[in-house]
């Protein structure tokens, strides 16, 4: 491993920073999947929390289980999702519990699962695309039996929705761990961008990192260890944001040049917090200690590009 410059830590801001991450890690969080007979809430749990959750938990409607038997359980939860068969009719029962969520302003998603099933689905939804028109936002069309859309659509409508609790189901659910860590870096890199937060000294040969980046480096540590302690958290730090000195960082904007033109200092703080961000996963998910600092400027480029902040 070669040796690392020595990281000016803010240790005030690391001590804090970890005991609030650890305490929102472990907020509980649950998500309810309500629907009637055979639309494939088990399934759908099975795929979303595999093995053993203490996140999901079913309420199947029936005559013999009405909105009243469960409102109290739907006003607890984080979401709702509610889940119907695309080969049947909506019924009066989640017409109602659709109407009772949208008034109750609790958050939910319409979940429209065996989207295998129908030859023609276009064909198969046009009866109902009045009334789901007024869920759009809130739709989702999947099939659990064949995957269709879970990845790409299911996962992140539900993370877009879990708020606080977005750590603690990166902790608890496996499934939406990388995803999650995906999410807290776009986001971080937004922020960074919109204060243009990057400070370069030129000359200096310093490892630079903002307080949002460090915040952004244990977020990561927690999901991959929750019971991460400050010494640890610190030397997490030192060896992801060790690599990203004044020299590193212009190293890399020279690879940057050709992709981003002009280079604005909002795509600087972006992409370099996307990099540091993405080394740090790299570090956790492969035990990687000495890692190149150029490999992840070219991941932040693609990231970059991916998202249209550069072209
Ligand atoms: N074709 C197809 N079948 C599915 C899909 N999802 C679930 N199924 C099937 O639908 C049936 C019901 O699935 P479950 O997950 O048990 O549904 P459930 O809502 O928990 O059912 P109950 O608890 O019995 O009311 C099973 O035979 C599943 O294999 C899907 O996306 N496509
Ligand atoms: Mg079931």
């Amino acid at each position: 491993m070669k040796k690392r410059k020595k990281l000016p830590l803010k240790m005030r801001t690391i001590i804090k920073s970890l005991k609030k991450i650890k305490k929102e890690s472990i907020l509980p969080v649950s998500i309810l999947v309500a629907g009637e007979e055979d639309v494939g809430k088990n399934s759908l749990i099975d795929r979303l929390a595999i093995g053993s959750n203490e996140v999901f938990s079913t309420v199947e409607l029936s005559d013999k289980n009405i909105l009243p038997d469960f409102a109290s359980r739907l006003r607890k939860a984080n979401l709702i999702l509610v889940v119907v068969d695309v080969t049947g009719k909506i019924s009066k029962r989640i017409k109602n519990l659709l109407t009772y969520l949208e008034e109750s302003k609790l958050p939910f998603l319409l979940v429209i699962n065996k989207i295998d099933l129908p030859k023609n689905l276009e064909a198969q939804l046009e009866p109902a695309s009045n009334y789901l028109g007024k869920f759009v936002s809130k739709l989702v069309l999947i099939s659990v039996k064949k995957d269709i859309n879970i990845n790409n659509e299911l996962i992140p409508a539900i993370i877009d929705r879990s708020g606080e609790k977005k750590l603690s189901l990166a902790v608890s659910l496996p499934v939406f761990k990388l995803p999650i860590i995906e999410e807290i870096i776009k986001s971080t890199a937004a922020q960074n961008a919109a204060i243009a937060g990057i400070p370069i000294y030129p000359g200096a040969n310093m490892p630079i990192l903002t307080t949002n980046q460090i915040k952004m480096i244990l977020k990561i540590a927690v999901v991959y260890d929750k019971e991460i302690d400050v010494s640890r958290a610190k030397e997490v730090i030192m060896v992801v944001g060790g690599g990203f000195t004044f020299r590193a960082i212009a190293r890399g904007l020279v690879s940057f040049l050709p992709v981003i033109g002009l280079v604005t200092k909002a795509a600087i703080a972006y992409c370099g917090t996307v990099a540091i961000g993405k080394t740090a996963n790299k570090y956790f998910e492969k035990g990687i200690s000495d890692l190149s600092v150029d490999e992840t400027w070219d991941m932040a480029a693609e990231a970059a590009r991916k998202l249209k902040v550069v072209n």
